[in-house]
């Protein structure tokens, strides 16, 4: 397993500077299209010197309307300048919509009692998959957290490898809360006291187990919070649903539970949340 929280930072950083190296490329292409209107201009004006002493053909006032366009370009391209300028790079990254676990730039860790790395022991895609391992001495808290600076709707889905089925072991799933309404709650997941079935809860809705049974491999779980229901999914079966206009500000993957339950490692890969467009923000 790689660990992911000393080297997450460094990630980061490298992503960082390749989106500022693909920003910064924008405004030097504005820069240099600027500089070769400006030299046009500049040329055009010396033709309509050479017309005003009856040198050449061009007609009188060309060179005004010229200089009056660059202005305006200069203009322009000032705005653009500054726009690129005070937009952060890290914003693109903000707005990503999936995660395959080969890099992991997204994410806020936790790991209390546990770690979280990328393994290549599990993967639903390309090489590597988020791994979540916990260790013993107290309560695990171990999550990948993504938070947003208002709630949200839309449908969050992500490949989970249960290791475990059969076993009672800790909580691991897909988890998305409200920070503005707490009531709104939602997840996918094994839960520590069934070992059989996967579970899933909703807003005003406690654990549930659900009928789908739990098997070692991959399972996808999906959660849709929309402005007229949230609904659970567990590889497409529609497993738990709640009337109501709901929405979110954090999503979590997550391994937790007591300190006298097994150890666990569960992996998670192909993260995806898709936006609706009535989102409340
Ligand atoms: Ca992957």
């Amino acid at each position: 397993m790689v660990p992911i929280t000393p080297s997450a930072g460094r990630h980061v950083l490298e992503n960082k500077r390749r989106g500022a190296a693909r920003e910064y490329s924008v405004p030097a292409v504005l820069v240099a299209a600027y500089l070769d209107a400006f030299k046009e201009v500049r040329m055009r004006n010396m033709v309509e010197s050479r017309e005003s002493l009856g040198m050449d053909t061009m007609r009188p006032g060309d060179a005004r309307r010229d200089r009056s366009r660059l202005a305006a370009a200069g203009i322009l391209l000032v705005a653009c300048l500054v726009l690129f300028a005070t937009v952060p790079p890290t914003q693109a990254q903000a707005q990503a919509q999936s995660d395959t676990f080969e890099l992991k730039p997204l994410w806020t860790i936790t790991a209390e009692n546990g770690s979280v790395g990328l393994s290549s022991d599990q993967h639903h895609s390309g090489a590597t998959a988020a791994v979540l391992s916990s260790r013993s001495g107290g309560q695990r808290n171990v999550w990948l957290q993504l938070t947003y600076p208002a709630p949200r709707k839309g449908a969050l889905s992500v490949w989970f490898y249960d290791t475990a089925a059969g076993s009672s072991t800790l909580y691991s799933g897909l988890y998305a809360s409200n920070s503005v309404t707490p009531a709104e709650d939602f997840s996918v997941n094994v839960a520590d006291w069934n070992p059989t079935t996967y579970v899933w809860h909703g807003p005003g809705v406690g654990e549930t187990a659900t009928a789908v049974t739990r098997t070692v491999g991959w399972h996808n779980f999906s959660l849709q919070v929309t402005a007229t229901a949230f609904n659970a999914f567990i590889d497409g079966i529609l497993v738990g649903s709640v009337s109501g206009d709901f929405a979110f500000d954090s999503i979590r993957l997550v391994l937790s539970g007591p300190s006298w339950r097994p150890n666990a490692t569960f992996y998670f890969d192909d993260f995806r949340i898709s936006r609706e467009p009535t989102c409340r923000e």
